[in-house]
């Protein structure tokens, strides 16, 4: 009854909601806008006995120990495979991990500092490894084609997708079997980047078996400003499941072998939700702290689920969430929220103070655009008085990139919207849904450019190798939370989103999708040649 009910007071859309309205009855942008719904997706229910919220300890993913750090590169050895968890208390969960837990492990690196990863696939998939918001050379970067597949298996055995459903063959795919070293040179400015499974027509469900980890970058600058740190800085990646009654994760694939034939089953088009909140792969957990100030350095690593996070005190005052850090590091200055919308894939490095709830006290992290269960995330009990030397410094950087519309060589349009391909119902952008073998978009190697990006539902848009600045949202500025540098910038239903961005780094092929993981399976990915 609590999903059912949040379904149909929250207007989840199917594909039939507001694209029909849309399409239908030719409604203005600013109609649409006055109408925006809160949800793109539609909510699985589990099928087991669920929790009570803030039970379960929150977990923290392990640091992954390199193999060898010789050579001035540190060397990692991850293994893709089946592995059991028990996310839910009391209920065995097969997943596909990395290295047997979800989340994968946990890099950290330094910048400038190369990093290899070995990844050996024992999946019964191929699979694709993509750093998310790392600067990466494009043979590393994960391109959906450049399969890893499992030991003896040939590609067309595989029913990898692309072949099948879209009649088309890669030339240029690189496709390895049972090991592929990735190399992450991390040139790039410190910040939280995630790792997840990239394979063409099967993120969304290899994501949701558990295909996702954090990688963090480090400087010495950073590390000078005196941030809190150690067990005062908390990575918290956030993501919703739902369980099927045998205690497996419920998904609708059309296909459950998830080899020959991609998408979601009618209902789900728009995106699959989950009514179990997840934080670090533990259900509405809770962390004891101290009062003291603490970094939370928050993913949403959800494949539909757009949040709008709150930190609620038992008394129900608002704490401040003071943001230092987006998609790509350190902000200029600190810019303070009580509300924090986070969409999928996007990042937000966030310090709350705890010193001034009393001892014992809860703080509860909520998402106001959930309903009944999913409406809690986690919640910290602050436990002790603690002495608390961090500072969050009123200059964090000034080396964020300053480019000004006249910078920009050319200015390119995109529509994201709902359409047809031949499969059946996609998911475009600027008409057409993905194909390897087209070019959407060529540019130069240093070129900088203003893209125009339009929605007509939710679409976190992410563009791989380049952060990007936000410059308007529908003619007007950006939002308190467009600050920094991003990856991934939330377009609202209805709205036209303006990004400036220097393309630099690597040449090759790359890519730029819709971060709603079924969306970029449904079609909604474009190239971007770098020249
Ligand atoms: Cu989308």
């Amino acid at each position: 009854m609590r999903s059912g009910r949040g379904v149909t007071r929250r207007r989840v859309l199917g594909i039939g909601g507001a694209l029909g309205l849309m399409a239908a009855t030719g409604l203005s942008v600013s109609a649409a806008l006055a109408r925006r719904p809160s949800i793109t997706g539609a909510e699985l229910r589990s099928a087991v006995p669920l929790p009570p919220p803030f039970q379960v300890p929150l977990p923290i993913p392990a640091v992954l120990k390199p193999v060898s750090t010789s050579g001035g590169v540190d060397r990692y050895e991850i293994t893709q495979r089946e592995a059991s968890a028990e996310i839910l208390p009391g209920v065995t969960t097969p997943m596909w991990t990395y290295n047997g837990t979800f989340p994968g492990p946990t890099i950290e690196s330094r910048r400038g500092r190369p990093v290899t990863v070995s990844h050996r696939n024992e999946l019964p998939v191929p699979t694709v490894v993509h750093l998310h918001g790392g600067r990466t050379p494009a043979a590393s970067d994960g391109y959906p084609t450049d399969l890893l597949l499992p030991e003896g298996r040939q590609e067309h055995s595989m029913g990898t997708g692309h072949g099948s459903e879209h009649g088309m063959h890669d030339p240029r795919a690189v496709v390895a079997e049972l090991t592929r070293d990735y190399t992450f040179p991390l040139d790039q400015r410190p910040t939280l980047l995630w790792y997840h499974d990239h394979r063409m027509d099967f993120t969304a469900p290899a994501i949701w078996r558990g295909l996702a980890g954090l990688h963090l970058v480090r400087d010495d600058a950073e590390d000078a400003l005196g941030l809190p740190a150690g067990p005062r800085e908390l990575p918290l990646m956030i993501a919703d499941r739902a369980f099927a009654a045998d205690g497996g994760l419920s998904y609708p694939a059309l296909d459950p072998t998830l080899r020959v034939r991609p998408g979601v089953r009618e209902p789900y088009l728009a995106g699959v939700l989950g009514d179990v909140i997840l934080v670090n792969g533990a259900p509405w957990p809770v962390h004891e702290v101290d009062a003291a100030r603490y970094r939370l350095r928050i993913l949403n690593a959800s494949n539909a689920r757009h949040y709008e996070l709150e930190a609620v005190t038992d008394d129900g005052r608002r704490l401040d969430l003071i943001q230092i850090g987006a998609d790509q590091g350190l902000l200029a200055a600190p810019v303070t929220h009580k509300l924090l919308p986070i969409a999928p894939a996007e990042r937000y490095d966030v310090v709350v103070d705890f010193s001034g709830v009393a001892i014992g006290g809860r703080v509860r992290v909520i998402n106001r655009l959930g309903s009944g269960r999913t409406r809690d995330v986690m919640a910290f009990r602050v436990a002790r008085k603690a002495a608390d030397d961090s500072r969050i410094p009123r200059t964090l950087s000034n080396d964020l990139p300053a480019w000004r519309r006249s910078d920009a060589v050319r200015v390119r349009e995109f529509a994201f919207r709902a359409g047809r391909m031949h499969t059946g119902h996609g998911w475009l952008i600027g008409g057409l849904p993905f194909d390897p073998a087209r070019t959407d978009v060529t540019t130069r190697l240093g070129d900088v450019e203003v893209w125009r990006l339009i929605a007509d539902v939710h679409h976190p848009v992410h563009l791989h190798l380049v952060g990007f600045r936000v410059l308007s949202r529908s003619g007007r500025p950006p939002l308190a939370h467009d600050a920094g540098l991003k990856d991934t910038v939330s377009l609202r239903p209805g709205e036209a989103v303006e990004i400036i961005t220097r393309f630099d780094g690597y040449r090759g092929r790359y890519l730029f999708h819709c971060h709603n993981a079924e969306h970029e399976d449904m079609g909604m990915m474009a190239n971007l040649e770098i020249i």
